[in-house]
């Protein structure tokens, strides 16, 4: 067990001023409360590094009117097309579409379709939720 740890960080001003805001906002009793939280946020975006399976969801935002964006996005996840279990697409605006993948497979498989949409110029936010799965047989 490690117990408690402190560390001091430097951080760019108006992050910080922006951060402390939106903590007083969703009532986190102190800084480091918000920061461990966010720490363990970051963690569970990142698929563990030893294998074994994992399930999740990847979310994407882009603008549809890039179009070499899209096709990249195609081919990226034809490429992973075993560990990508079904996608969801919403027409947002008239420039934007969400884009939600379902996720299941080795982790390391995971983590090249995401090194992947990670490399595509243009896609304006993503982010993964996952999960340990249990270890296929
Ligand atoms: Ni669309």
């Amino acid at each position: 067990m490690a117990g408690l740890a402190r560390f001091s960080a430097s951080v760019d001003g108006e992050l910080l001023e922006r951060f402390d805001r939106l903590c007083a906002e969703r009532g986190f009793p102190t800084r480091s409360k918000a920061l461990e939280s966010a720490m363990r946020r970051v963690l569970i975006e990142s698929p563990p590094d030893a294998g074994g399976a994992v399930a999740g969801a990847v979310t994407l935002v882009y603008d549809h009117h890039r179009r070499s964006l899209v096709n990249r996005l195609l081919e990226v996840q034809h490429d992973a097309g075993e560990v990508v279990v079904c996608t969801q697409h919403v027409h947002l605006d008239h420039h934007h579409c969400l884009e939600v993948l379902i996720v299941r497979g080795a982790s390391d498989s995971i983590r090249r379709l995401l090194a992947g949409l990670n490399s595509i110029k243009g896609l304006e936010t993503s982010s993964l939720m996952v999960e340990s799965a249990e270890s296929e047989p």
